[in-house]
């Protein structure tokens, strides 16, 4: 790829990806609210509200490929969330359509299907159950990439991320995390086939633990190789509790639905 766009560059998964894309394109190009500083040898760096249609329309512009990161990462307040995993998820296909459709790779959650039980092995095809507004900015993301393409070809993998984090730091994540060595490999897989789709891909390592199965995005050709596992002693001398709902989403579902 000639440019390759990362959006949320300046968030925690941003950071740890952002030394290693160089691999994947000659320009790497890093946004975020504020243009991420110290841009390193072959990035350049971009300023964007994502809620900003002309600033991302400028910003998708000469891209060939888009890892889309920037955004609420967590549950918060409606009107916090629309503009920026909305609005922006909005301006950011109609960026896309109007610069010739580069793929795209959407970061989004396992809060989308968080109220689903612990105990329930899914696949692509399980129903949605968001778990918090945020799930639900999500499902509307998910949504949005799925009609891009069926009406216009538009490409993107859907990564449904679990914990993506340098180490599991509870127990759930023992079923969650995912290693920045295996979302690395993931991104060279998406930009990389030579067919995509709109395929879901549960963003997770190759944990003993796992509740999800990728078998439905094969032709991605993904190979997870980290496990939780070898986390697991550490992780349970330290007594991290164990919640008596056990539901997919963690401490999600049980939060309250934040006002306004
Ligand atoms: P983060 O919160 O550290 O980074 C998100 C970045 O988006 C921040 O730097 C923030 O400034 C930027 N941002 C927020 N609103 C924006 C706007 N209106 N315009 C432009 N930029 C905006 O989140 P993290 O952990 O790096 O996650 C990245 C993506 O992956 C997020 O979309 C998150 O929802 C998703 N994800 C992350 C998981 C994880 O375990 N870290 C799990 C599941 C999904
Ligand atoms: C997410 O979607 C969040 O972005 C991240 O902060 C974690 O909460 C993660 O899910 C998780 O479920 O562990």
């Amino acid at each position: 790829m000639k440019r390759l766009l990362l959006t949320g560059a300046a968030g925690g998964i941003g950071r740890a990806i952002r030394p290693r894309l160089a691999a994947l394109a000659e320009v790497v190009r890093v946004s975020d609210l504020r243009a991420p500083a110290n841009p390193g040898f072959g990035e350049e760096a971009i300023g964007c509200d994502l809620a900003d249609k002309d600033g991302v329309l400028d910003l998708v512009k000469d891209c060939d490929g888009i890892i889309h990161l920037g955004g609420v990462s967590t549950e918060d307040s409606f009107d916090r969330i629309v503009p920026a995993n909305i609005v922006g998820l909005h301006n950011l296909y109609e960026a896309a359509r109007a610069h010739g459709r580069p793929r795209i790779l959407f970061a989004s959650s396992n809060h989308a299907t968080g109220f689903h039980a612990q105990d329930q092995h899914l696949d692509a095809t399980a129903q949605l159950r968001p778990d918090s507004l945020y799930g639900v900015s999500k499902c509307f993301g998910e949504a949005l990439a799925r009609m891009y393409f069926d009406k216009l070809g538009q490409e993107t993998a859907i990564v449904r991320i679990g914990s993506c984090f340098e180490r599991p730091t509870d127990l759930r994540m023992l079923s969650t995390w995912l290693s920045y060595d295996d979302l690395v490999s993931l991104i060279s897989c998406v930009f990389r086939a030579p067919h995509l789709g709109c395929p879901i891909i549960w963003g997770v390592s190759n944990n003993d633990a796992s509740w999800w199965d990728n078998r439905l995005a094969a032709h991605v050709g993904w190979r997870p190789r980290s496990n939780a596992e070898m986390f697991r002693p550490e992780l349970e001398k330290t007594g991290s509790p164990v919640p008596s709902v056990r539901l997919q989403g963690g401490s999600y579902p049980a939060a309250p639905i934040p006002d306004v």
